[in-house]
């Protein structure tokens, strides 16, 4: 809550009432929207102590200070691009020496030799300094996103904010994520997103601290990176899409582009090439290898389950290695998402002898597999991950010592419609408003595992019905940060009327990042 400049932080519901005590007997009784404290941060942290006392205030002349060399001077620098354009101040970046001990933002960087998470930080915050302090400069990161949420809505505006006050109530933060795989996956196959868009949703993920893009790369509607040594694939692969219309792909420039976009923001890209089904833009330029039951021919429907390449036929082993090795050799992340959902028309003998002999080739590439929850029904290796996304068969895997990364339909899928009148998105998993993709958690949603059999959750975000990164966004917000939070947060800081307040305080920084999202009526915006 803000009240005169004045923070309070919320972490429970009594540490709120606390709060409200403070501030009543400093101005008088709080009015109704003061008393759940917004202050901003989400996902919330593990810890964090408001300190009273005068605030940290951003003035002409704050720089920013840096310890650790160029990791952490690249963390530096997006932190001042951050804060040059709505404070209008030059915001230097000077090494210890050069800033003595003048007001600044210190970011230090010094590996403390502990295996904890690469993305813990700290963050303390005095009148007279900021300091964020983490191992790795993926912390850093993370603990840049913290102040940035601390700072008022406006600091996100692209134009000098002249009659704003940059200050930053007195705070210490200890702060590292629950899980180590918080991801969300856009489906670029039903329809294309351009590398732009890509870089905006990317952008949408860092600042709740997600840490995996997973694209789904084709479909039967489109197969979407170019492959050098099977062209056709995107020449003939790549020109539909849901509803007809032009399609598009990415060439190996514009893959670099976004993986780069990505790691600059301590974000992987996971790709996805889905197999042995929806493959229909695959088999609709290199037909030798169809097994289907459908001629291959540009697909712009919604059906899913009918394609599949031929899991007896050498020549698909052939087409996939070369996929599967370029796409490997442009991804510097650990894992290859081999797909293997809905395959409606292999038995299951033939489906595992696919999967088995396609971790193989993800292996002979130098990668770790990861597949929808279908593939638990294959032998795998313990490195393997399996993406729940229906029902309990991940849990298949554990046998093999595989992990499990949860994308429940009914929590996660960003593409179920809000309530039955919204606009876009499908319904066949549920209707999925905030409060039932924020209330639940991961350890206890599937029967028979525990915390340490997960690696983490995703949301996915399929796009039969989203043409634009616009319409993607109002789906995507306000769902994203509670998924982000569920993967973040200890489970024990999470409450839902505390989590609507801070979600209606980002909507200010949605309306200067222009985000679009929907109002959802749970939420105090
Ligand atoms: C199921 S979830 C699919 C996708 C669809 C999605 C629509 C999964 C592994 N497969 O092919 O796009 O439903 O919600």
């Amino acid at each position: 809550m803000t009240r005169s400049g004045m923070t309070f932080v919320c972490l429970r519901r009594h540490a709120c009432v606390l709060a409200v005590f403070v501030a009543m007997a400093c101005h008088g009784m709080p009015r109704a929207q003061d008393v759940v404290a917004p202050h901003g941060v989400l996902p919330i942290p593990q810890s964090m102590q408001s300190s009273g006392g005068p605030p940290f205030v951003i003035s002409a002349t704050t720089p920013i200070v840096v310890e650790g060399g160029d990791s952490a001077a690249n963390v530096a620098r997006s932190l001042a691009m951050l804060l040059r354009p709505s404070t209008g101040h030059a915001i230097a970046i000077l090494s210890p020496a050069e800033a003595g001990t003048q007001p600044a933002i210190w970011l230090s960087l010094r590996p403390d030799g502990t295996t904890g998470s690469d993305e813990r930080y700290s963050l303390t915050v005095t009148q007279n300094a900021v300091r964020l302090a983490a191992a790795h400069p993926a912390g850093l990161f993370r603990g840049v996103q913290t102040l940035r949420q601390l700072l008022p809505a406006a600091i996100e505006s692209h134009m000098a904010m002249e009659k704003a006050s940059w200050s930053i109530a007195p705070v210490t933060i200890e702060d590292a994520p629950r899980f180590a795989w918080r991801g969300a996956m856009l489906d670029v196959a039903r329809h294309f997103f351009t590398v732009k868009e890509v870089e905006q949703y990317i952008d949408l993920l860092a600042l709740y601290k997600m840490n995996v893009l997973h694209l789904h790369l084709s479909d039967d509607q489109g197969f979407r990176v170019v492959i050098d040594a099977r062209p056709r694939l995107t020449e003939i692969g790549a020109v539909s899409q849901v509803g007809g219309g032009e399609g598009g792909f990415y060439t190996k420039a514009d893959y670099a582009t976004i993986v780069r976009y990505a790691a600059d923001r301590f974000i992987t890209i996971v790709p996805e090439v889905d197999m042995p089904g929806h493959t229909n833009a695959a088999l609709s330029a290199y037909p030798e290898v169809a097994c289907s039951v459908r001629p291959s021919a540009p697909y712009a429907g919604t059906d899913v389950g009918w394609s599949t390449v031929c899991v007896d036929n050498e020549a698909s082993y052939a087409l996939l290695d070369d996929i599967i090795g370029e796409i490997s050799a442009m991804s510097p992340g650990k894992y290859f998402h081999v797909g293997g959902d809905e395959v409606h028309t292999l038995t299951s003998a033939k489906y595992i002898q696919f999967v088995e002999r396609v971790q193989d080739l993800v292996a002979k590439h130098g990668k770790l597999m990861i597949g929808w929850e279908e593939i638990g029904k294959a032998h795998l290796r313990s490195t393997a991950i399996v993406q729940q996304w229906k029902g309990d068969s991940a849990q298949l895997a554990l046998k093999y010592g595989a992990k499990i990364l949860l994308s429940p339909a009914n929590k996660t899928y960003l593409d179920m419609k809000y309530t039955a009148d919204t606009p876009l998105g499908l319904t066949w998993a549920a209707l999925i408003d905030v409060r039932d993709a924020y209330e639940w958690d991961p350890a206890t949603f599937l029967t028979g595992t525990t915390e340490q059999d997960l690696v983490g959750v995703e949301a996915p975000l399929w796009s039969e019905t989203i043409r634009n990164i616009s319409a993607a966004m109002t789906l995507a917000l306000p769902r994203l940060p509670a998924i982000a939070e569920v993967g973040w947060s200890p489970q024990q800081n999470r409450h839902w009327e505390d989590f609507r307040e801070r979600l209606a305080a980002q909507s200010r920084r949605w309306d200067y990042l222009g985000m679009n999202y929907y109002r959802s009526g749970q939420v105090p915006w």
